[in-house]
This record gives structure tokens, C-alpha cells and sequence, in this order.
């Protein structure tokens, strides 16, 4: 039985059910419980800070872990990284306020930075050979340079909003994060057939995120001129209709270019065009 540690609450929280639950994976939501145990797979789920995973699947408190990247580097954790599950997305960014003429990275000589990433912020102002003193603060990172506790900050941006509305601007995005499953290093052939499971259901679901199957009626002349218009995975499911020479082709299309696609197939001369969301994609 393999035991996963998830963030019990906090920005993580609802996509990583949302992925066991599609996963097939139900678990009993019982938020004052620290441990679960889950049906469909099997997996016990262990609820903690998200500061704590890395170090509960390091020392195999718990098997894996579901967890931002940025976690993972800050606590220096030896970890297997299995797979990026394409949420949570941010990156870590140095910004300072908005008046500063920022020349490049040296402006951050011998100047004060707030963060509560200062391993990572560390180690690339040692590769980029620059002294900063590096100032810990828990929370509030972005209130730092206003009051006075720091020239610039390096933190957490997603849409940038947070640093617009504190007078700040982003000069250097310095490491890219999204949630992952996180392993720890050295477990047995069972535990780790357990995870190639695992893996293979969150493949099918993070894969077919961001795509629809496109069912339409067709003339069976306009196929080959259809299939150029959307390339499928391999090739097109082409099926004969009762109706002489027609036929209903399936396809998987990327969500940003739907419309185009559809508009263009409908010109071509399909009919009936269905839109059905996907939500496994099985290579
Ligand atoms: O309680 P616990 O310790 O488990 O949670 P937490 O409060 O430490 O973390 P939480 O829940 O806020 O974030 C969990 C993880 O989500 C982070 O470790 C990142 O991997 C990821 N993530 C993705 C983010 C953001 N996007 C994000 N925007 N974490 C934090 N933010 C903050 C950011 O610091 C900023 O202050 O959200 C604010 C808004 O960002 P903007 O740029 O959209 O304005
Ligand atoms: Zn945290």
C-alpha cells in the first residue's frame, strides 16, 4: 500500500482531489482526519503543510507527494521527481519597486532582498557571483520594500497582480514551478509498480487536459481535404453512415484552436458537429 502526502489545505488542495477523483481515486473527505484511506486504488492520503512533503517523502513518512517544484528546491530535499502534473503553475521572481532604473543583475549588489525562498535565492546569486544579504520572512514578502525591511523581494508571481498592487516589478523570473508527484528515492519493486500505476492515470488525465473530441458528418469526398485541417493523434476515426457517401469522422482537437478548426470544417462542408469533453487520453 502506497501512502501519498498532499497539502491539506491552500492553493493545491482542490486540483490535487480533483486529480485523485478523476484518477479514480476516492477518498474519504474528512478534513480533521490526518490520514485516509482511499478506495479505487491502493493508497492511504496523508494531509500536511505543503512545507512539510518533501521532507515526509524524503524520510518516507510518506511514499510520494504531490507538491510545487518551488517546495522541492527550497527544502533541498534529495526526492525523485515522476511526473509534472501541469497545475499550481508560478515561477519565483525577483522584483523591485517600481521607480528603480534596474540596470540588470547587478543592481542586487550588497542590496537587501525579503523572501522566504532564500535557498534557492542563495544559490542563484552564487552562480550568478553576486552578494545580496538575503533577509528570511515567513509571509508578507511583498509588504517588505515599502516599510523599509528591504530593497527588492524574490517571491512567488502567478498572474503579477500581488506585485503591481505593492509598487513593485518584476525583473527576473528565476525559477519555473508547478505541482508534481514527488517519489522517494530507493523504495521496493512493489511500491514503485504501485507508482508506474499511478503515473499511467494521471498521464491519461493531464493529457487530455486542454482538448475536445469533435464528432461531425461528412462527405466521404471531403475526407482527405477534413484530415488536413486537424491532424489527429494518428489518423482520424472514419466511420460509414447509412446515408450514401457520407461518413462520421472523430477527432481530438487542442482547446485554443477549436473554433478556428470547427469553422473551417464547417465550411468544408460538415454537418452535425459535436464537442464532447475528453477526459482520458490513453496513448
Ligand atoms: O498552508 P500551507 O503551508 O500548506 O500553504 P501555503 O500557504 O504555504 O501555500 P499556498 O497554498 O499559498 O500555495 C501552495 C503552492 O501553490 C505554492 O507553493 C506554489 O507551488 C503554488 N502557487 C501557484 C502559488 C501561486 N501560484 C501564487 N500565486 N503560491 C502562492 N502564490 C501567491 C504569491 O506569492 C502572491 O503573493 O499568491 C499571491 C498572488 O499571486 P499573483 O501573482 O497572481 O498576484
Ligand atoms: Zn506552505
Amino acid at each position: 500500500m502506497l501512502r501519498i502526502a498532499i497539502q491539506a489545505k491552500g492553493r493545491l488542495n482542490e486540483d490535487t482531489m480533483a486529480l485523485l477523483a478523476d484518477a479514480g481515486i476516492d477518498v474519504a473527505q474528512s478534513k480533521r482526519k490526518l490520514i485516509a484511506r482511499a478506495k479505487g486504488f491502493p493508497i492511504e492520503v496523508l494531509y500536511l503543510r505543503d512545507d512539510d512533503i518533501p521532507q515526509a517523502v524524503h524520510m518516507g513518512v510518506a511514499d510520494v507527494g504531490i507538491v510545487g517544484l518551488n517546495e522541492v528546491a527550497e527544502r533541498g530535499m534529495a526526492v525523485d521527481e515522476v511526473m509534472r502534473l501541469g497545475f499550481g503553475a508560478c515561477r519565483i521572481s525577483l522584483a523591485v519597486p517600481r521607480e528603480v532604473d534596474y540596470p540588470g543583475l547587478q543592481w542586487f549588489e550588497d542590496r537587501t532582498v525579503a523572501t522566504s525562498y532564500p535557498h534557492v535565492l542563495r544559490q542563484f546569486f552564487a552562480d550568478k557571483g553576486i552578494h545580496a544579504d538575503i533577509h528570511e520572512i515567513a509571509g508578507s514578502v511583498e509588504i517588505a520594500p515599502a516599510v523599509g525591511m528591504a530593497d527588492a523581494i524574490f517571491d512567488i508571481v502567478s498572474s503579477g497582480g500581488t506585485l503591481v498592487q505593492n509598487g513593485l516589478r518584476e525583473v527576473e523570473e528565476v525559477f519555473y514551478s508547478e505541482a508534481a508527484l514527488i517519489a522517494r528515492q530507493g523504495l521496493d519493486d512493489d511500491k514503485l509498480a504501485d507508482i508506474e500505476k499511478l503515473k499511467f492515470r494521471f498521464n491519461s488525465i493531464v493529457s487530455s487536459r486542454g482538448y475536445k473530441y469533435v464528432l461531425m458528418n461528412i462527405p466521404t469526398a471531403l475526407v482527405d481535404r477534413a484530415v488536413q485541417i486537424v491532424p489527429a493523434m494518428r489518423s482520424p476515426t472514419i466511420l460509414p453512415l447509412a446515408a450514401e457517401g457520407w461518413c462520421s469522422m472523430h477527432v481530438v482537437i487542442a482547446e485554443d484552436v477549436l473554433w478556428e478548426k470547427v469553422e473551417r470544417l464547417k465550411e468544408l462542408g460538415a454537418e452535425g458537429i459535436l464537442v464532447l469533453n475528453l477526459e482520458n487520453m490513453i496513448p
